[in-house]
C-alpha cells in the first residue's frame, strides 16, 4: 500500500499507539498515503521526523462534565479538546456534542482541521473538542447547564490566542452563545474566544451561512475547472438538514440548481420538484424536529425510513453534508452510474476511501473535506480578525473574501493535484497542498 518505507513505518507505529481508534485510523491512512509523493521528494521531512510529529497531537486533554438535568439529577458526560498542531497559528476548530464522539473521532477531526485550516491561507492551526452529551430532546436549560459546565473546565485550556473554538454538529448559535456567556464570566473578559457567536456580541455576519455557501462556491469551481459547466440546472442532493446542508441547498438553488433531497439521520426526504427550504429551516431550526415532518406539507413528497436512500437518487451534483462514513463504496458506485459528475464534501470525511478514490478514478470533480468545506472555519478566521479590530465587516464584505478564499482553495488544491500528476486527484492536491505550509513552520520552528 505505501511505497516509501518511512511513511509505512509511521502508519506502523501510528495504528499500534493508537488501536481501535477506526476513524482517528482512517484519516491518517488518507492523509499519509497521499503525502506520500511530497515526503519522497522531501528528504528533510524523514531526517527530521515531521511525519511522527506532525500525526501526534500536540495537546489531548479529556475531562469529566457534571450537571444537572430537569428532573433534578446528576448527569456525567465525557469533554475533549485536541490541541493538535499550533505551527501556524493558535488551535482552531469546532467543538461537537453528540453520542458518538469519542477519543478517535476528536483526533481524526483535529488532524483534518489541522491541513483544512491552513488550505484557508489564514494562520490558524488545528484543534477539535467536543462531548458526548447528546442535545437532541434536551430543554434550554439543559443545554445551558452542560455548556456552563462544560466551559467550566475547558476555559483554563483556550483563549484569543491559544485556542478558539467554534461550532460542529450539536452545537450551533445557541450553545455558542451559552459557552462563551460562561468563558467571559470565569475571565471577565470579552475577548471573541469563541467564533460562531451572536451577531450582538461580536459574531460576524455571514459565518452561519459560510461552510455551506463556501462548498458551494468551491463547487463552481471545480465544475468550471473541471467540467466547463456550474449549477445551473443541475440536479442536487444534499445529506443531512442542518447548519452546512441548509446553507448548501440554499446557495446551490441561488446558483441556478434544483436541490431535490436532503435527509437527517433518521431518513431522507425526495420532493421532484425541489426542496421547500424555507419549510426545512422551520423544521430543523425553529421546531428542531425531523425531515420526515416536510411531508406534513407537501404530501407529495417521498419519505424513505434510511438516511443512505439518498445516494440511490439520480443527480447531477451530491453534496454530502452530514457525517463521517455517511457514503460507501457501494453509494459511490451508485452514483457514477446515475452519472454524478460532481461530488464536493461539506460534512467531515463523509466518504471512505475506497469511495473517494472511486470518485477520482471515475473523473467525478471531487472535492475532499478539508478543501470544499473550509467555509466555515475561513470565515470563523475572519471572525476573530474583526474582534481584534474591535470592528464588523457588513454581509457582502464578509461574503466577497469568503469567496476568494474558496476559490483560492480550490487553484491550489487543482494546481498541485495537476504538479503530482491527476488532475481529478484533490484528495492528494488538498492533502499536500495543506501539508506544505505546515511542514515549512514545523522546520522553521525547530523541535519541541
Ligand atoms: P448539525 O448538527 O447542524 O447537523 C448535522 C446534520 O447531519 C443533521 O441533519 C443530522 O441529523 C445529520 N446527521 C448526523 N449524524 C448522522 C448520521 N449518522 N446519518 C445521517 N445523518 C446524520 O451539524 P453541521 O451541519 O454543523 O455539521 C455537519 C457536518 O459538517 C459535520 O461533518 C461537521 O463536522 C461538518 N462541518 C461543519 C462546519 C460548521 O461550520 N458547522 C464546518 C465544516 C464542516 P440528526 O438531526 O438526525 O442528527
Ligand atoms: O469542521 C470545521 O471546520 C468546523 N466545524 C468549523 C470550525 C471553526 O472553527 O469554525
Amino acid at each position: 500500500m505505501f511505497k516509501s518505507k518511512y511513511v509505512a513505518k509511521v502508519y506502523e507505529d501510528l495504528c499500534k499507539k493508537n488501536e481501535g481508534e477506526k476513524e482517528f485510523l482512517q484519516a491518517a491512512l488518507e492523509i499519509l498515503e497521499s503525502l506520500e509523493p511530497y515526503v519522497m521528494k522531501n528528504p528533510k521531512i524523514e531526517k527530521e521526523k515531521i511525519l511522527e510529529r506532525f500525526v501526534e497531537p500536540e495537546r489531548f486533554v479529556s475531562f469529566r462534565v457534571c450537571w444537572i438535568d430537569d428532573n433534578h439529577e446528576i448527569q456525567v458526560n465525557k469533554g475533549y479538546r485536541v490541541q493538535y498542531n499550533s505551527a501556524i497559528g493558535p488551535y482552531k476548530g469546532g467543538l461537537r456534542f453528540h453520542p458518538s464522539v469519542n477519543a478517535s473521532i476528536i483526533k481524526f477531526l483535529g488532524l483534518e482541521q489541522t491541513l483544512k485550516n491552513s488550505l484557508t491561507s489564514l494562520p490558524m492551526g488545528g484543534g477539535k473538542g467536543g462531548s458526548d452529551f447528546n442535545p437532541k430532546g434536551k430543554s434550554d436549560r439543559e443545554v445551558m447547564a452542560f455548556c456552563q459546565a462544560f466551559m467550566t473546565e475547558l476555559y483554563r485550556h483556550i483563549g484569543p490566542n491559544t485556542d478558539v473554538p467554534a461550532g460542529d454538529i450539536g452545537v450551533g448559535g445557541r450553545e455558542v452563545g451559552y459557552l462563551y456567556g460562561q468563558y467571559k464570566r470565569i475571565q471577565n473578559e470579552s475577548t471573541g474566544v469563541l467564533t460562531g457567536k451572536g451577531l450582538t456580541f461580536g459574531g460576524s455576519l455571514a459565518r452561519t451561512e459560510a461552510t455551506g455557501y463556501g462548498l458551494c462556491y468551491f463547487t463552481q469551481e471545480a465544475l468550471k475547472t473541471l467540467k466547463h459547466t456550474d449549477f445551473k440546472d443541475k440536479t442536487v442532493v444534499v445529506s443531512g438538514s442542518g447548519n452546512v446542508a441548509i446553507y448548501a441547498a440554499q446557495k446551490a438553488t441561488e446558483l441556478g440548481a434544483k436541490v431535490v433531497a436532503m435527509s437527517d439521520s433518521n431518513g431522507c426526504v425526495y420532493d421532484e420538484n425541489g426542496i421547500d427550504l424555507k419549510l426545512v429551516k422551520e423544521i430543523k431550526e425553529v421546531r428542531r424536529g425531523r425531515i420526515k415532518e416536510y411531508l406534513d406539507v407537501h404530501k407529495d413528497a417521498k419519505y424513505y425510513d434510511n438516511s443512505k436512500q439518498i445516494w440511490q437518487i439520480k443527480c447531477d451534483i451530491a453534496l454530502p453534508c452530514a457525517t463521517q462514513n455517511e457514503l460507501d463504496l457501494d453509494d459511490a458506485k451508485t452514483l457514477v452510474k446515475n452519472g454524478v459528475i460532481a461530488v464536493c464534501e461539506g460534512a467531515n470525511m463523509p466518504s471512505t476511501l475506497e469511495a473517494a478514490k472511486y470518485f477520482i478514478e471515475n473523473k467525478v470533480a471531487y472535492g475532499p473535506a478539508k478543501a470544499a468545506n473550509a467555509g466555515g472555519v475561513a470565515t470563523s478566521g475572519l471572525e476573530m480578525c474583526q474582534n481584534s479590530m474591535r470592528y464588523s465587516w457588513t454581509f457582502a464584505e464578509v461574503d466577497a473574501k469568503l469567496k476568494e478564499i474558496m476559490v483560492n482553495i480550490f487553484k491550489n488544491t487543482y494546481a498541485t493535484a495537476v504538479e503530482f500528476g491527476n488532475e481529478y486527484d484533490t484528495l492528494t492536491g488538498a492533502n499536500i497542498a495543506g501539508f506544505k505550509k505546515v511542514c515549512e513552520a514545523m522546520l522553521a520552528e525547530g523541535v519541541f
